[in-house]
């Protein structure tokens, strides 16, 4: 099976934690919106959703899906998106699309995080993918100095020769080479420097279910 296959696999099997007549969250990313494909096909069943970007809202929209606006619902019963890395306790590292601010928030939310991923992405210690951290831009600079103090290398992420604006009109620090053993005490050292928006650690909260894309057929893990 192809890598798209598997990612198709986990979002079709991500349905069944659809619950009826009510609102979800949805995330970003490339397994999100095979998700988002498979929910068209059972609109009616839900309410509608809130989108943790842009782009997924405009996806949302183009099957009909009503988008809701995170200050309009209390709670949700689930938010479903995909990760960069997996360990086997549900600690993720997400934001390689730069949407990891809004990812927490509509995360926060809800009751159950629903992770959907291929089987590549499940990993014993998070940090081979880059963490994705979002600051002001004008806190950039000083922030990067932090995060190089934690040993590893930070990178702020381009676009067409320019710092890249996340859809909150902050930057983003890609930080390389770490190897993460507690990703839960990392998180919050990383959010109490000043100028972060977002760590793109989810590991205080992290997945409630994952759903994983293998040869063998889709694993459930946590
Ligand atoms: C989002 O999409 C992100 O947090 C993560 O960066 C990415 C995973 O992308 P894909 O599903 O395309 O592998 O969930």
């Amino acid at each position: 099976m192809t890598q798209d296959e598997l990612k198709q696999a986990v979002a079709r099997a991500a349905i069944e934690y659809v619950p009826s007549g009510e609102i979800i969250g949805v995330g970003t990313g490339s397994t999100a919106n095979f998700f988002i494909d498979e929910l068209g096909k059972i609109k009616d069943r839900v309410k509608g959703a809130v989108a943790s970007s842009e782009a997924t809202a405009e996806r949302l929209r183009s099957h009909g899906i009503p988008v809701l606006d995170l200050n309009e619902v209390e709670s949700m019963s689930v938010y479903i998106d995909g990760a960069d890395e997996i360990t086997a306790t549900g600690a993720m590292i997400k934001g390689g699309g730069a949407a990891l601010t809004r990812e927490k928030i509509v995360a926060s939310v809800a009751r159950q995080f629903i992770c959907i991923a291929d089987g590549s992405k499940l990993v014993d210690v998070l940090g081979n993918f880059p963490l994705p951290v979002e600051v002001i831009p004008m806190a950039q600079a000083a922030v990067a100095r932090r995060l190089k103090a934690l040993g590893g290398e930070p990178r702020l992420r381009m676009k067409d020769g320019k710092p890249l604006l996340t859809d909150n009109g902050c930057m983003i620090i890609d930080l390389h080479g770490l190897k993460i053993a507690d990703p839960t005490q990392l998180e919050a050292e990383i959010n109490n420097i000043v100028g972060v928006v977002t760590v793109g650690l989810f590991a205080q909260r992290g997945a409630d279910v994952a759903l994983l894309g293998t040869a063998d057929g889709v694993k459930k893990l946590t």
